[in-house]
């Protein structure tokens, strides 16, 4: 066991390096102590929710246990960046125009952008509590930590019915990041409702009352309880981690989201409250919610890299980003779009061909056999001859 470093940082020092830490441009800077979390992680995964997300079962243990990840920590370190931005030029998406976006996806790459301020915040960190590089690790998304289970420890907001982590200040538009220490830091208090005070973990949904809104509005019913999401039902797994096909009755429910969902998020009453973010650890990308739907079936490979050079989307590929599109195309009703369509139905890639041929089926109705006679009879792909057999 590694021995914590230096004295616990409490009082007047702990609050000076909250207000260091949030002046590198984090919007909530949180502790907790660390300690067993009340997970339901294992449960989760038995129950098949990762879907096809196998490294979560090979980190399952670390995820639900800090030590594992850096042994002798003491404290986490939560931090939350506000991404919220006004509607105007936001993912919101126009009926029979542009596509929706993920409003976080909105962005230069977060992990990237976020990074250097948690450099920063490690240097503040050996500054003041006399640490070495070894005694703390940062994380941003990618790490083996369940970071709204420790954020909602530290008091950062709360676990609700959505899954999501809310703030009261920043309603749901909160990246989260965190940083494990061997520092020991005076926990700040988790939320709790008056009337439950007690020790312990509070459950999903502590400040929802008897809202259901977001279980109500998922397109997709990828919610088995609250609290809890399906990762198989929704629509951010299906159009972002899914490297393969979309299970065709889940597609009809994906609309007009051509990557990841905010719809949960979007009808939560808690986001009343949100105000736009300071931006100091975000580059806003708009811009990308301005691409109609026809110029995003016709992307080539140097133009694809262009427009998404530094987003997350970029890891979703050319070829995810099109298949996404067929879909989207395949509910808009826009029968101006067989055109671009039909010309993906020959595709280099059998993924993108499977998805357009479904979308033409969808927009071309009984039209739809003439057009695609021909390439139907050149196909060769197993899983592209299911999708002419299934229309
Ligand atoms: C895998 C993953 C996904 C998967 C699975 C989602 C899910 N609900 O689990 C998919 C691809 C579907 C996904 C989607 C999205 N994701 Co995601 N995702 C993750 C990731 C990498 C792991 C999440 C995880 O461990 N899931 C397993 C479940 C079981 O864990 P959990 O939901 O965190 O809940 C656990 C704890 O909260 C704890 N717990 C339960 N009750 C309580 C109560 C208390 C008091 C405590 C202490 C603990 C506790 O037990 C739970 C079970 O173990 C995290 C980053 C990370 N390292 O944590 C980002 C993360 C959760 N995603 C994020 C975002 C933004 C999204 C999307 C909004 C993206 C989009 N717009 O398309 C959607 C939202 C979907 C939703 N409603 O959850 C943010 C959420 C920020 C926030 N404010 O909550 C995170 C934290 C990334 C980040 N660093 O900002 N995501
Ligand atoms: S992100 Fe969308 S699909 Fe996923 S649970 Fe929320 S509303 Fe449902
Ligand atoms: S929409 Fe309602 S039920 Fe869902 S998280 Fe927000 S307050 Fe809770």
């Amino acid at each position: 066991m590694t021995a914590p470093v230096g004295a616990r940082i409490d009082g007047e020092r702990r609050e000076e390096l909250r207000r260091r830490l949030q002046a590198l441009g984090f919007d909530e800077v949180r502790f907790a102590a660390v300690g067993a979390l009340n997970t339901s992680l294992r449960g989760w995964l038995d129950a098949g929710y990762q879907a096809a997300m196998q490294w979560m079962d090979r980190t399952a243990d670390k995820r639900a246990e800090a030590g594992l990840v850096l042994p002798g920590a003491q404290s986490v370190i939560m931090l939350g960046v506000n991404y919220w931005t006004a509607p105007k030029g936001a993912a919101t998406g126009t009926p029979g125009g542009n596509p929706r976006w993920a409003r976080y996806a909105l962005h230069v790459d977060y992990h990237d952008t976020i990074r250097p301020g948690l450099v920063a915040a490690g240097k503040i960190l050996e500054e003041t509590g006399g640490l070495r590089a070894e005694d703390y690790r940062y994380y941003v998304d990618t790490g083996p930590v369940l970071e709204r289970g420790w954020a909602a420890r530290a008091g950062l907001g709360f676990r609700g019915k959505n899954a999501m982590l809310i703030s009261r200040t920043h309603g749901n538009w909160l990246f989260l990041a965190s940083i494990l220490t061997r520092l020991a830091i005076a926990p700040d208090e988790p939320l709790r409702k008056k009337i439950l005070a007690r020790d312990g973990d509070e459950p999903a949904g502590l400040l929802c009352g008897k809202c259901t809104r977001c279980l109500d509005a998922c397109p997709t019913d990828a919610f088995p309880r609250p609290g809890e999401v399906d990762a198989r039902r929704c629509i951010s797994y299906q159009t972002i981690e899914n490297k393969g096909i979309i299970p065709r009755d889940l597609r009809p429910g994906i609309g007009d989201r051509v990557y990841g969902c905010d719809v949960c998020l979007e009808v939560c009453p808690w986001n009343r409250f949100a105000r736009q973010g300071r931006q100091v650890l975000l580059e806003a990308r708009h811009d990308i919610a301005e691409l109609p739907l026809g110029e995003i079936l016709r992307l080539t490979p140097g133009r694809f890299t262009e427009v998404f050079r530094g987003t997350a989307i970029k890891r979703l590929k050319l070829t995810g980003l099109l298949r996404n599109a067929c879909v989207v195309a395949g509910n808009s009703g826009e029968a101006g779009l067989l055109p671009a369509l039909l010309a993906l139905v020959a595709h280099d890639a059998p993924i993108v061909r499977a998805h357009a041929v479904w979308a033409v089926q969808r927009l071309a109705g009984t039209d739809a056999g003439p057009l695609l006679e021909s390439a139907r009879v050149a196909e060769t792909d197993e899983a592209v001859r299911a999708e002419y057999a299934a229309g």
